[in-house]
């Protein structure tokens, strides 16, 4: 690193990050804390390391494969935002659960509070409560949710009442008692309902808070809307006594004829024979699992490539002799070398936009196939190949369609500014939302990318924090490639320096800026040239201006599509200068609300840097970014 004084070129309008912050003013901040932190911060690695190990996800994989029924619908809700459900009124949790007890009043003479009526009102899961309910719009706090449903007893096997996700914290109770809880907004979860189920009318309640908290993955400070809720679908799976549990069906690594992975069964009778099958690529290949129900494979076989331009999907079986599961899978190779990024082997240029989990039309979150089709499908039309889904993991939904509609994926989770590097909590509940990620969707071709953060301040602890998720992310999944969003910082003059200490860990370098809106008028990108210290590929992971749609004016007049768009052509000038650069997510392709963006009849708590507004309309900027897809592809 340069021991002159640089200031990092600033991406956010966040007031943590977004002073101009000189290197040595964050060196001496964090020298401060340096001795303390090298004795707490291997302790603490360590410790969460056990913690996390300890709960590694065991989710059913392909939960939409299985036997069972929905429980999307309608769900009685009361508001909470005292706790008083949960809590008596010295602050102790209530013994039976409080409204989790599921309690109904025994005679015209009781006067218990806790519980749900009939005429106790009804929102529908999946989907967030702020959109919901007018009332909900801007509520932090828990929500408790009540359904019924009927089981046959009868059914054999076991049962799991699995959740898409729930933001931000969960307690679940079944039929009055406690089941289990999660933290954790964006990723699957489950818990084990054998033998809890009647023939009719079980009730399932649940407790979402998603109230921010400075040790949360993401923290307090965010860049979007809190939505809380059932935010995606909720299941009651049915699997037999032993059944498969998980599995990885993907090409080895650097590999484009074996397919490799391994299958794990979750029972009594942990050896089986299993035998994955690629019927249309005439694959067969036969395994025995172990004491811990576990088999490896590994197999030749002759199989068409999965690329954005011809995104094959087949059909894979896993077959143990008590359970059978069918899947959806792509093969394809993802490697870098050098600065390359190789896609089956040949170098391939990322064409991309980031998205947020937003619905188009309706506003709210994305929780369906249609929304996700929506939102790929514009990205698609924009001659993209890649789409980076920020800032947390996206519904299942936006992964399988990408399968499908052939769009590379960069997928991450919410560790996001200001985390506390320092809290071993904190690093388990970062590394656990990892690892369910990685869970639900490794079995996905369109998935390239996990990356780690974005936007973290440099520092030791942040430094090791980080490259730790990186370790257990190749841990769990050696096939992707790792990268991060990180800040750049400017060197001599003109010159933005990619030396983030992250860097060595990561395959891929990415880099959000903003010349142009945060980061100077946009002709300073016409002078601008990066310097990479690895010898890696970059991807610029952001880069964008804000305008609402249908504010016009000249091109230099701030917040009008003239500008956004002149913003884009200087943009679009300098990338294409940077040797190193594979690609590139443009920030951001729909408008998504936002409370820290308050500007009135310009921002109105939306991020207005889409290239689409929250209603659909192209602004100038889209066309000038689709022109230069188009020629990208045509050269
Ligand atoms: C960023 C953040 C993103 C913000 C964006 C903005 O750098 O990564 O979450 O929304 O800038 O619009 O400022």
């Amino acid at each position: 690193m340069p021991k002159d004084i640089s200031p990092i070129v600033c991406a956010i309008g966040s007031p943590l990050l977004c002073l101009v912050v000189k290197e040595q003013t964050i060196a001496q901040r964090y020298d401060v804390k340096r001795m303390r932190l090298s004795v707490f911060v291997p302790l603490a690695l360590a410790v969460a390391a056990a913690v996390a190990s300890a709960q590694q996800p065991d989710l059913i994989q392909n939960p939409a494969a299985r036997h069972g029924a929905s429980l999307d619908g309608r769900w009685q809700y009361l508001m909470d935002p005292y706790e008083a459900g949960y809590l008596d009124f010295h602050l102790n949790p209530i013994k039976d659960g409080g409204l989790g007890a599921n309690r109904v009043p025994r005679d015209k003479g009781d006067k218990y509070e806790l519980a749900f009526l009939p005429a106790t009102p009804a929102l529908e899961v999946p989907g967030d409560w702020n959109t919901q309910k007018p009332v909900l719009l801007w509520y932090e706090g828990s929500v408790w949710y009540r359904r019924e449903f009927d089981h046959p007893t009868a059914a054999a096997g076991r049962q799991f009442l699995w959740f898409g996700a729930a933001n931000y914290q969960a307690v679940v109770f079944v039929n009055g008692k406690k089941v289990g809880q999660h933290e954790g907004g964006f990723t699957p979860f489950q818990f084990e309902v054998t033998g809890m189920l009647k023939d009719h009318a079980n009730a399932v309640i649940v407790k979402v808070d998603n109230q921010r908290h400075a040790d949360a993955v993401p923290p307090a400070m965010t860049d979007w809307w809190n939505y809380g809720g059932l935010s995606r679908e909720v299941r009651l799976i049915d699997v037999p006594e032993t059944f498969i549990e998980d599995y990885q069906v993907q090409l080895e690594k650097g590999s484009m004829d074996r397919v490799a992975g391994w299958v794990r069964l979750n029972g009594v009778r942990k050896r089986q024979k299993v035998t994955i099958r690629i019927p249309e690529a005439g694959a067969a290949f036969p395994a025995e699992t172990d004491d811990n129900g576990y088999a490896r494979f590994a197999f030749p076989a002759k199989l068409s490539l999965w690329s954005p331009e011809s995104p094959k999907l087949y059909d894979v079986t896993v077959e143990a002799e008590t359970d059978r599961v069918q899947d959806h899978i792509g093969f394809r190779s993802i490697t870098t070398q050098g600065t390359k990024i190789l896609l089956n082997g040949k170098p391939v240029f990322l064409r991309g936009v980031a998205i947020h989990a937003e619905a188009p039309f309706r506003s709210g979150r994305v929780f369906s196939e249609a929304d996700a089709r929506t939102l790929l499908g514009w990205a698609k039309d924009m001659g993209c190949n890649f789409v980076r889904l920020a800032h947390y993991p996206h519904d299942a939904a936006m992964t399988r369609l990408a399968d499908e509609m052939g769009l590379l994926v960069w997928s991450e989770i919410p560790v996001y500014w200001a985390v506390q590097w320092e809290n071993p909590a904190v690093y388990a509940k970062a590394e656990r939302q990892l690892s369910e990620m990685i869970s639900r969707d490794k079995n996905r071709a369109s998935v390239v990318f996990w990356s780690m953060a974005n936007e973290t301040p440099l520092g030791d602890a942040r430094t090791k924090f980080l490259s730790s998720l990186a370790a257990k992310a190749r841990e769990l999944d050696g096939t992707r490639l790792i990268t991060a969003a990180t800040l750049p910082h400017a060197g001599a003059p003109n010159t933005v320096v990619l030396d983030d200490p992250l860097g060595r860990y990561l395959d891929v370098m990415g880099c959000n800026e903003y010349i142009g809106w945060y980061d100077g008028p946009p002709e300073k990108a016409d002078l601008t040239s990066f310097q990479n210290t690895y010898d890696k590929p970059l991807v610029m992971s952001e880069f964008g201006a804000e305008a609402p749609f249908g504010s016009h004016g000249d091109e230099t007049t701030a917040w009008t599509e003239e500008y956004q768009a002149n913003v884009y052509r200087h943009q679009l000038g300098m990338l294409q200068r940077i040797p190193f650069l594979q690609g590139m997510a443009a920030w951001i392709l729909m408008d998504f609300r936002c409370p820290r963006r308050f500007l009135s009849g310009v921002q109105d708590y939306y991020n207005r840097k889409g290239l689409f507004s929250d209603r659909g309309e192209k602004k100038q900027a889209y066309y000038v970014l689709r022109d230069f897809y188009e020629s990208k592809v045509s050269h």
